[in-house]
């Protein structure tokens, strides 16, 4: 929250009134969000990426299909979005999860950018929560 002291001029020769007046804005920032990117790899078999954005991305199993054909194919796609302690989460638990079943798989997060920010479109964010 910021408080930010409005003070008006002080200089008597001006026509305004010389009080300062202190009003409170209340402004709120939205936490930043960050994407959960997962890599491409040549080694990681393709259900094995599919179950793993099924068990820590809470897709259904044609969503994580299509996902994982998109980070097959382009090398690298965002597969949640989410406030940073979750996301940080999220990649601790793909690298974790995959590294205990001996695959390469690689998963990174990244600062969202706004073009505007504080632009309010809550029906546009995606799902923060944990499935
Ligand atoms: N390229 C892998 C293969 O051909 C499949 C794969 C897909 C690996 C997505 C990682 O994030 C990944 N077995």
């Amino acid at each position: 929250m910021l408080l930010q002291p409005l003070i008006m001029s002080d200089n008597p020769d001006d026509e305004s009134d010389s009080s300062v007046i202190t009003r409170t804005r209340t402004k709120t920032k939205r936490p930043p969000l960050y994407k959960v990117l997962l890599l491409n790899d040549d080694y990681t078999p393709m259900e094995f990426v599919v179950h793993v954005l099924e068990r820590f991305f809470g897709m259904t199993h044609a969503q994580a299909f299509e996902i994982m054909l998109t980070v097959h194919k382009k090398g690298i796609a965002v597969v949640g979005v989410f406030s940073h302690e979750i996301a940080e989460t999220k990649v601790m638990q793909v690298i974790d999860f995959a590294r205990r079943h001996q695959h390469p798989l690689q998963c990174t997060m990244e600062k969202e950018d706004w073009a505007a920010p504080n632009v309010a479109a809550p029906d546009l964010w995606l799902p923060r929560t944990d499935p």
